[in-house]
């Protein structure tokens, strides 16, 4: 399979099915953000999609699904433990936000990395045609545009990391800064999710590699080509949510959920994969301490809390579930009624529509991660509001906190501040919440996901003139 664009990213978008017997029988597509970001270009481009399907399945064919072309590469056993799970997930991840837990390094995680970004650098090298496309999607493979640079360089390059990128004086704790650097800089213009991030890089290389140019955000390097660095801050299918939420059965659905959960008069939701960057443990003892003090009354107020299961190998997760599970089981334990939990927790993944009825249950969402590239749960709550009604709470370190000014914004290390943000998203009148919930709105849909799609591919097209 060949084409003039190629979007190469850790994951395909789609899931294995399987048989009773737990046999191989298909693929079944996996819609997540990225999948509707990219699906109108790649249609319109006739482009193709290259990265893992998941599993350790060896010398899979490509395949097309509903009428998408994939090309999966495999990984085998080692490979998912020291480059997705070692490097990817115990070194970078949480070395790029902010060392909110410790990272790892480990010499043969990083030897895996570098093995297995060369392996798609050369599959993406193989897939595109001449004078080709290629846009390489986040953390797992920032060597790829050097290696496929070095293999084609007739290519255009773009990459774009989708977590934060963090500030020089972490970044230098990496014993392979330099590798990371280099592997980067093969691309014609590298995208960041918020200013902040791009101009953490733009200072890196000056300092690591001496080099820049007078204009903000380009570097010139010593063989001649011309580096661009920018801000594009993704969004979600602002239309596509908005529309599903005022189905009349996610409609059905969201009342039935606020009549299970004893009609309340207030719905507190928090939904974020279960990773310690997302500040859950602090939100809900916020959250505790409310009603302990009286603030807030289990007879009024519930906390859902949706948490999916995410990197379960991972040792530093397996750990926050234990943490999560003990405070939970504490709070409701200490401050619940019969059929009055103060938290109900579910450790569980839903259908796009159960989302979005919880998003259309829930008059606060409480978005407060210690770091985030961008939060997509903040903008795809905000489309599902169209009565303008309904509260945010987001943290300051979150990228979307540059776009959705208007929400309640926390620094969610201060537990205070949090309680005292609850409370306010809590008592404030409707007038308030539609006055900020309509700014909102106006911004997430004047920047939809096709429009960040369109915006990074533009501007790749226009390097190098
Ligand atoms: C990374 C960056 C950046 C969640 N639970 C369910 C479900 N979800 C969907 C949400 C949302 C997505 O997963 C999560 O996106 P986030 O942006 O909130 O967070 P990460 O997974 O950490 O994503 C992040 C993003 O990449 C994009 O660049 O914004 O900063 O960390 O779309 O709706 N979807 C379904 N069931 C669930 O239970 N169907």
């Amino acid at each position: 399979m060949k084409a003039d664009l190629v979007i190469l990213a850790n994951r395909l978008p789609v899931d294995r099915v399987r048989d009773a017997a737990g046999s191989p029988t298909g693929w079944r597509a996996s819609p997540g953000g990225l999948v509707s970001a990219l699906e109108p270009v790649l249609r319109a481009k006739n482009g193709i999609w290259l990265g893992w399907p998941g599993g350790t399945e060896q010398q899979l064919k490509p395949f097309e699904i509903d009428g998408l072309r994939l090309v999966p590469l495999s990984m085998d056993d080692i490979e998912i433990e020291r480059h997705y799970e070692g490097f990817s997930n115990g070194t970078l991840w949480p070395l790029y936000h902010d060392v909110v837990a410790k990272p790892a390094f480990h010499r043969e995680w990083w030897e895996t990395y570098e093995k297995v970004n060369r392996r798609f650098a050369e599959a993406a090298a193989k897939a595109a045609n001449k004078g080709g496309t290629v846009w390489v999607h986040d953390y797992q493979l920032q060597l790829v545009p050097s290696f496929l640079r070095k293999l084609r360089p007739d290519l255009k390059i773009g990459f774009f990391l989708h977590i934060p990128f963090p500030p020089t004086e972490l970044f230098m704790q990496l014993p392979w800064r330099r590798q990371i650097v280099e592997g980067l800089l093969g691309a014609d213009l590298i995208g960041f999710q918020v200013p902040g991030a791009a101009n953490n890089f733009t200072r890196l290389v000056r300092q690591l590699a001496g080099l820049g140019s007078g204009r903000q955000n380009v570097v010139d390097l010593p063989d001649g080509r011309r580096v661009k660095i920018a801000a594009y801050p993704i969004s979600i299918d602002f239309s596509g949510f908005a529309e599903l939420a005022e189905t009349e059965s996610v409609n059905a659905r969201a009342a039935q959920i606020r009549s299970q959960l004893g009609n309340p008069r207030t719905v507190f939701l928090g939904c974020d994969r279960l990773d310690y960057t997302k500040g859950i443990y602090a939100r809900l003892r916020a959250f505790g301490e409310l009603i302990e003090e009286g603030k807030v009354s289990v007879n009024d107020a519930v906390f859902v809390q949706v948490a999916v299961p995410s990197r379960e190998q991972v040792e530093e997760y397996q750990r926050l579930r234990d943490e999560i599970d003990r405070l939970v089981g504490r709070l409701n334990g200490d401050l619940g009624g019969i059929g009055k939990p103060a938290i109900l927790y579910l450790h569980t993944s839903f259908p796009r529509e159960e989302m979005a009825a919880l998003y259309r249950a829930a008059d606060v969402m409480v978005v407060t991660p210690y770091r985030d590239g961008m939060n997509l749960v903040a903008k795809e709550y905000v489309a599902c509001r169209s009565e303008n009604d309904g509260a945010l709470v987001l943290s300051e370190f979150a990228g979307a906190a540059r776009e959705l000014k208007q929400a309640w914004l926390v620094n969610p290390y201060d537990i205070n501040g949090m309680k005292a943000a609850f409370l306010d998203a809590y008592n404030a009148d409707p007038k308030e919440r539609s006055r900020r919930m309509r700014a909102m709105r106006r911004t997430v849909s004047t920047n939809d996901v096709v429009m960040w799609a369109d915006h990074f591919m533009a501007d790749l097209d226009h390097t190098g003139r």
